[in-house]
């Protein structure tokens, strides 16, 4: 793996566990709204972002002697609104889209198509971590200031399933 594409990759480690971060301190921000369900939602996507974190750091144990991990920056903790905090979930992920797009990019720029082969997996995955964040601000915005229709949305978020243990994570 040429050092290009490996900085590229460990920065995408950070952005990874930054998003697991995020979504950790929106998991405590619904908590104290006593939104249960979106709280939980939320935990399960800390969880999924850990194992996008894992996915780059096995990519990298398989081509490489080691990854490097680097300073992970205080996420906000408190927002206007849930509506407003699954806004800033939504444009998170465009960030993160448009980062693996960087990726890809750059993958076929330095001719690495085995890693570009590996980005596919997430080219796929923020097309539904997009419109994930996007059904949901959809459905908030529909219930307007109804604070019933804002209880049944959380009771939905609250049966989203818990992650499966990362396979990767246990085998290492
Ligand atoms: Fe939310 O997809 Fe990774 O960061």
């Amino acid at each position: 793996m040429n050092q290009t594409v490996l900085d590229a990759f460990n920065e995408q480690i950070n952005e990874e566990l930054y998003s697991a971060y995020l979504y950790l301190a929106m998991s405590s921000y619904f908590h104290s709204f006593n939104l249960p369900g979106a709280a939980h939602w939320m935990f399960v996507q800390y969880k999924e972002e850990l194992q996008h974190a894992e996915k780059f750091i096995h990519f990298i144990l398989e081509r490489g002697p080691a990854y490097k991990l680097k300073e992970i920056k205080e996420p906000t903790n408190h927002w206007p609104s849930p509506l407003d905090a699954f806004k800033a979930a939504l444009t998170h992920e465009k960030h993160i889209t448009q980062c693996i797009n960087n990726l890809v990019e750059l993958t076929l720029r330095e001719k690495d198509f085995s890693s570009m082969q590996f980005l596919q997996w997430f080219v796929d995955e923020q097309v539904e971590e997009e419109a994930n964040a996007s059904k949901i601000i959809d459905d908030i915005e529909r219930i307007g200031n109804d604070s019933k229709g804002l209880y049944f949305i959380d009771k939905e978020l609250g049966n989203r399933p818990n992650m499966e243990p990362s396979s990767e994570a246990e085998a290492n």
